[in-house]
């Protein structure tokens, strides 16, 4: 598993300068193949461009770019374009590229003695031959002591980027290339017309939720952290079917929730036309400290909740509070959950939010509710995405995303969604419009799987009935 977040993986793209971004491959890590300079060499020789980073033990983040391949001739190499840099210092960003100052001359030493090593007389060797962990550290065997010889420090030094040593947690090396759309999508695509948009449209138009169960609608929980788009994906729903973008949820990035009562959001036909048969319930945020926890969620889950119901930091949700709905039927109660999961941060959710979440999941399955993931700001993790929605099945980053979030929530690929939600646009976009639908229709499909279940329950008890009073 790679240490490397995609922030980083964003800055140090920004810093190697391509508009386009590029794809990181792990090549060498020391805690999974050892800290060993052969080891290193045979990995990562001739693998074109990489960065090596560095992870030490004060939780600062450092280490260097080389645009040019290493080799273990026991020779240095030019490079203009390869740079030093931190990222983090004591666990906070500080994000500083130190370039290279003497035109590329001795910018990296390649031998098979010496693990990682840029700029002569060393500004930076990680290490040399082999260096053995010690519990959970690894006291790399290296030196900077020709720091600032052939890469500018802007100031800084060995104490502000390295805290004045190199026992370091890991060490990763990458190679970096440019990032290129697959030709073939990582999965089914669609022919991205106005009429799927209208095929979809109407199959969403005219859902109903199962017969003979009397239900009136389905309902749907959106959950998910402060700022992921929970808001913006019914602002985007109902943008779609009233035909030009509408704000009606209060949408935008605040620290904490904006949304602070529970709405139960019906979407309309068109202008004042008719709701549809089904309700985007949106909460508030997830939070490490505070907002929603597992508790609610089961009081949310089994409708409980009434509409526009306000939550209360001090207070929790209890059965004493106003407007609590003390025996709910099953037209009350969720039907599918869909976490929403902002795509650009999927590698640095908080383990305690990740706790949260875990025990929302239990839950959940408790009462066998189906979970999708709605993963939203997809045009913040491809480029390529970001200008026309319809390449999101082509987009490796896309990919590694939907896989990525599918293992930490425990949910099949099938169930992660990928959606661009509104958020600056003045007019609608058919390709974004589909994207949305498909994952609105996906839902439904899920509801159904759920109803098609409570159906058989019933069936079975009333099989059960009358055999008892046969
Ligand atoms: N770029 C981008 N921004 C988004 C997307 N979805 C939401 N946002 C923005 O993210 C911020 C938080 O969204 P909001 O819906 O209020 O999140 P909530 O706290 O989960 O309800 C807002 O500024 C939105 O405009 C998206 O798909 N792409
Ligand atoms: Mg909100």
């Amino acid at each position: 598993m790679s240490t490397l977040t995609q922030r980083h993986k964003n800055q140090i793209s920004q810093w190697i300068g391509s508009p386009k971004r590029q794809k990181f491959t792990l090549l060498y890590k020391i805690s999974r193949d050892g800290c060993n300079a052969k080891t290193f060499h045979s990995y990562c020789d001739n693998k074109g461009p990489t960065v090596t980073v560095l992870y030490n033990t004060d939780y600062s983040v450092y280490g260097g770019y080389a645009s040019v391949s290493w080799n273990s001739k026991g020779t240095y190499s030019t490079d203009p374009k390869a740079f030093l840099f931190k990222l983090e210092y004591n666990g906070s960003e500080e994000p500083v590229m130190f370039p290279n100052i003497t035109n590329g001359t001795n910018a990296i030493f390649g031998s098979s003695s010496y693990g990682p090593t840029f700029g002569n007389g060393n500004d930076l060797c990680c290490f040399t031959e082999t260096v053995s962990k010690s519990g959970s550290t690894f006291p790399l065997n290296g030196n900077t002591s020709g720091l600032g010889n052939n890469y500018s420090l802007k100031g800084e030094n060995y104490n502000s980027v390295m805290n004045g040593h190199l026992q370091v947690m890991d060490l990763e090396v990458y190679s970096v290339e440019e990032q290129q759309l697959f030709h073939k999508p990582w999965i089914r695509d669609f022919d991205w017309s106005r009429k799927l948009e209208e095929e979809i449209k109407d199959k969403v138009a005219t859902y109903k939720p199962l017969p003979g169960l009397d239900l009136q609608q389905a309902r749907i929980l959106l959950v998910g952290q402060v700022g992921a788009g929970k808001s913006s994906y019914f602002n985007t729903i109902n943008s779609i079917f009233r035909g030009h973008i509408s704000a009606q949820a209060n949408a935008g990035s605040a620290e904490h929730s904006l949304t602070t009562s529970y709405r139960i959001y019906q979407v309309r036909d068109g202008y004042a036309g008719k709701p549809f048969k089904f309700r985007l319930c949106d909460t508030r945020g997830l939070e490490e400290d505070q907002g929603l926890d597992d508790h609610e969620v089961g009081y949310l889950l089994d409708g409980h909740v009434p509409d526009r119901y306000k939550f209360n930091p001090a207070v929790p949700l209890s059965p004493d509070a106003l407007g609590f709905v003390k025996s709910p039927m099953l037209t009350d109660k969720i039907h599918c959950v869909a976490f929403v999961v902002d795509g650009s941060t999927v590698d640095v959710i908080p383990e305690k939010v990740m706790e949260r979440v875990k025990a929302m999941q239990v839950r959940m399955n408790q009462r066998g509710i189906p979970q999708v993931v709605l993963l939203t700001k997809i045009d913040r993790i491809c480029e390529e995405i970001s200008d026309d929605v319809s390449k999101v099945f082509f987009s490796p980053a896309m990919k590694e995303s939907v896989d990525r979030v599918a293992m930490v929530m425990g949910l099949p690929r099938s169930h992660i969604l990928p959606v661009k939600n509104y958020e600056c646009e003045v007019e609608l976009d058919q390709n974004t419009n589909i994207l949305s639908l498909l994952s609105l229709r996906r839902i439904l499909h899920f509801v159904d799987d759920f109803l098609y279940n409570k159906l058989d329950e019933i069936e079975a008890d009333q099989l059960k009935q009358v055999k008892i009073s046969e």
